[in-house]
């Protein structure tokens, strides 16, 4: 019996697959199909697919050419797989021409013709879609479009900056209409990306809110419960995404360092710290005290994100502990108190320290290194060294593409009740950062 191997990930399954897995069914006489994992899918850089893997796999399977279908999920598997089920013939598309020869130690490989004008990119192209107009046109907007190229159904339509002249330099960079009035950007658009300074962004969600357009809303959120509970009440009311793009709480290896230790894996966690410092430049915005600057307001929401999500919002006290300049505070550690844990964190525009995270447990310990709120990898670790275990991930480009993608996808299938920073969390963060403002158990060093 001829047995022949391909792969893909069939996304939006259409013509072209349809052929290939004819023409490769009829080399032989028993077909395997790979169907490659949402994971490794995000590992080789496709982070577009709009299908999830059980579905892609059942349209494999719809098209009755697959004798037998297994997942693809690490480099280097086909080698392995055509050893273990003794495949004759490995077959692709013409468009990975001479890219797999090297299997060819292993069995025939068959490059078979590539179906010309249908793909599963152009299909993407043709589904709903998320228009999104920017508010703000600094260094992290520019970031952002960068990153938005790499997920699908958005566009990315205007921009509307006060300062006109610095909104005409963005728009014409980037190839965006530039919005003369916030009204005139909201006609533009079905969703806005804010990312103008702290103090602007309760008042821009408000009115991107009151006019029906989603909000993805740039780190910190708000600095006051109130505004938190008033956005978030508004968004629900009228059926709308408001999100924080807080890049850490999408990531992959954050999103699975909190389901591991959720299932015990450290035992009970009875601490975590976190840091997070950047020397900055004393002129800079991020300083300015009449503009809501400090390192607390500008870094605070990373380490409450690891907190909350393990010891969850019923802290009974916090304390700061601040070095102040100009009015601002340059570092400032917390220390939080839990009925079974504390946790605590150190943030800083003025002092540097190692920015690493710990977070232990009654049976052992994780070891996330610098720069933990963008991390590819970390370490569970245990008295028992022999069973440590290291962890690794994608991390692609400046990480914001994984927060765009679940935006994008909340607003397409209205599920923003899933996303992965809860309506308590967001509160909660503003309710410690208006604590901070008010100054209440803050001690200045
Ligand atoms: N294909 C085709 N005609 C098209 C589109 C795709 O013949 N118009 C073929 C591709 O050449 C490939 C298969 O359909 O052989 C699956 O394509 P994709 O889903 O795009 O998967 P791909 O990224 O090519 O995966 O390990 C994964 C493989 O290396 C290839």
């Amino acid at each position: 019996m001829k047995k022949v191997i391909t792969y893909g990930t069939f996304d939006l399954l259409h013509q072209g697959h349809i052929n290939l897995l004819r023409r490769a069914r009829e080399l032989g006489d028993w077909l395997i199909v790979g169907v490659t994992t949402d994971n490794f899918d995000l590992e080789r850089g496709k982070m577009n697919t709009c299908d999830n893997v059980m579905q892609r796999i059942e349209a494999v399977k719809a098209t009755g050419y697959a004798d037998q279908i297994i997942i693809e999920e690490y480099k280097g598997q086909k080698i392995d797989d055509i050893q273990k089920y003794g495949v004759d013939i490995f077959a692709i598309g013409s468009d990975w021409e001479g890219r797999f020869d090297y299997l060819k130690e292993y069995c025939e490989v068959v490059y078979l013709p590539r179906t010309e004008g249908i793909s599963s990119t152009l299909l993407r192209e043709e589904r709903p879609s998320v228009q999104i107009g920017i508010i703000g046109t600094g260094s992290i907007a520019r970031r952002f479009t960068d990153e938005a190229r790499y997920v699908n159904s958005l566009f990315l339509t205007a921009a509307y900056n006060p300062d006109s002249a610095q909104c005409h330099t963005f728009c014409e960079e980037r190839g965006l209409t530039p919005a003369a009035s916030l009204d005139e950007l909201f006609s533009r658009c079905t969703a806005v990306y804010i990312a103008s300074p702290h103090y602007t962004h309760y008042e821009y969600a408000r009115r991107a809110l009151e006019a029906g357009r989603h909000v993805l809303c740039e780190t910190p959120f708000v600095l006051h419960r109130k505004e938190a509970e008033q956005l978030l009440e508004t968004a629900r009311r009228r059926n709308l995404v408001l999100m924080l793009a807080h890049k850490t709480a999408y990531c992959p290896a954050f999103g699975h360092l909190v389901s591991l230790l959720k299932s015990g894996e450290i035992g009970e966690i009875v601490e975590v710290n976190a840091s997070i410092t950047t020397l900055t430049d004393e002129t800079s915005e991020k300083l300015d005290s009449t503009r809501y600057g400090g390192s607390m307001n500008e870094n605070a929401c990373f380490p409450l994100l690891p907190i909350f999500k393990l010891l969850g919002t019923q802290w009974r006290n916090i304390n700061f502990y601040s070095k102040m300049k100009n009015g601002v505070d340059m570092y400032t550690k917390a220390v939080f108190l839990y009925d079974n844990a504390v946790a605590s964190f150190q943030v800083g525009l003025g002092v540097k320290t190692e920015g690493n995270m710990v977070i232990s447990g009654t049976r052992g310990y994780v070891y996330v290194p610098a720069p933990w709120w963008k991390t590819d990898y970390f370490e569970l670790r245990f008295e028992d060294q022999n069973r440590n275990k290291k962890f690794f991930y994608p991390f692609m480009g400046e990480g914001l593409r994984y927060e765009i993608k679940e935006f994008v996808s909340c607003v397409l299938t209205e599920g923003w009740f899933f996303s992965k920073l809860t309506e308590r969390e967001l509160t909660a963060m503003s309710q410690v950062q208006e604590q901070y403002l008010e100054g209440k158990n803050v001690y200045r060093i």
